[in-house]
């Protein structure tokens, strides 16, 4: 590192590494991931009730808008370590991101295969201009997953799906933050749950805090799926997903048993919400608490929102309940979204007076 100032944030595999499989020699692929805010949210904290405490993990502040960078940056170092040249995932998109960046840092060739027509624009635009070698297939994220475990068995390319156990090692460093910002644990996690490693690497993470007493409570950990692509709800797998959160369209989870084992043992659970739900969600996050973040990070406010109405949240006397949700990813990954959820903006003529009638300034 040319900047070697003791403070500076050297990002997740320096800060973390007594809880990593990292030693002096793997390289620190880093772009300085991690060490997202946890954004307090006054507006849902008072939906729920006085004695409740809100709070927003907000990863669509990572280095390429998501929480995939803390998987990324471990995955790609070991491969660097091990001396691999190229890399492939599947992707709904932030994965693909992810892993064309950290390629481009690391100088390592990347494949992404990805659904055709069924990626937010500003996620291909990345991995495109990451310079990664994009495959598009006429099938969904499921059918690009198989393709890719085949030739990472096959081929000399590693994996970097969340299948790739340094990944889930990177993503559990979102559990440690919480907990060190809290000083505790929160008494629930809410996340959206696609593939179902992201729900597998927080609960890794709380475990190994209160194994290590880094922290002295456990929380429930509550995912959600998106209705049109909520297998572990309906206990099947979807053949074919459907859901507007592109992101978790996924029909057969990779880490689905360890998801499930996630809820089990911490008394959680994991439910669906519509798409409806989501874009509510979404907007209320827009709008009430200034936070963008792109329709499958929503589900998680949409699942608060709907264990909230059913009244599954009880006060508990004298004691505050702390409940953190992840906001998996940026706003702007999407911006389709957004512009299809809204009311275009007038178009008029240039003139001071139609400005202030239209702007409602006077
Ligand atoms: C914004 O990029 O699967 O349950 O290929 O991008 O750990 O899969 C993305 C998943 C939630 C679900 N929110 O996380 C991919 C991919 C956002 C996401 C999820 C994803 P997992």
């Amino acid at each position: 590192m040319i900047l070697n100032s003791k403070k500076a944030y050297k990002g997740v595999i320096e800060r973390y590494k007594k809880f990593l499989p990292v030693s002096k020699k793997t390289p620190r692929i880093t772009l300085l991931e991690g060490n997202t805010p946890l954004i307090y949210s006054p507006s849902l904290s008072k939906r729920l009730g006085k004695s409740f405490e809100v709070y927003l993990k907000y990863e669509g502040l990572n280095p390429t808008g998501s929480f995939k960078d803390r998987g990324m940056t471990v995955a790609m170092a070991k491969a660097v370590e091990n001396k691999m040249k190229a890399v492939i995932c599947a992707s709904t998109g932030n994965t693909s991101a992810s892993a064309a960046a950290y390629s481009a840092r690391a100088g390592m060739k990347c494949v992404v295969v990805i659904p055709e027509g069924a990626i937010a624009l500003g996620k291909l635009a990345q991995a495109l201009i990451h310079n990664a070698k994009v495959v598009a297939i006429k099938g969904n994220f499921d059918h690009a997953l198989d393709i890719v475990k085949e030739i990472s068995t096959n081929y000399p390319v590693t994996l970097v799906n969340s299948i790739n156990p340094y990944r889930i090692e990177g993503q559990k460093t979102a559990a440690f933050e919480i907990c060190d910002y809290l000083g505790c644990s929160p008494d629930f996690h809410i996340l959206p749950v696609g593939n179902a490693g992201n729900i597998t690497a927080y609960w890794k993470g709380y475990k190994e805090y209160y194994s290590q007493k880094k922290s002295s409570c456990l929380p429930q950990m509550l995912g959600f799926q998106a209705k049109g692509a909520s297998p572990i709800v309906r206990g099947k797998p979807f053949k074919n997903p459907e859901t507007l959160a592109t992101a978790i369209r996924i029909g057969n989870p990779a880490s689905w048993e360890k998801a499930v084992e996630a809820k089990d043992e911490s008394k959680g659970l994991i439910d669906s919400v519509t798409d409806n739900q989501i874009i509510s969600a979404y907007k209320i996050l827009a709008k009430q608490e200034g936070v963008f973040a792109e329709p499958a990070s929503a589900a998680s406010i949409a699942g608060l929102l709907k264990l909230n109405k059913k009244g599954f949240f009880k006060k508990i006397k004298g004691k505050r309940t702390i409940i953190t949700c992840t906001l998996t990813g940026h706003g702007l990954k999407d911006p389709q979204i957004a512009i299809n959820n809204i009311k275009r903006p007038p178009v008029i003529k240039p003139s001071t007076k139609e400005v202030l009638k239209v702007s409602g300034i006077i």
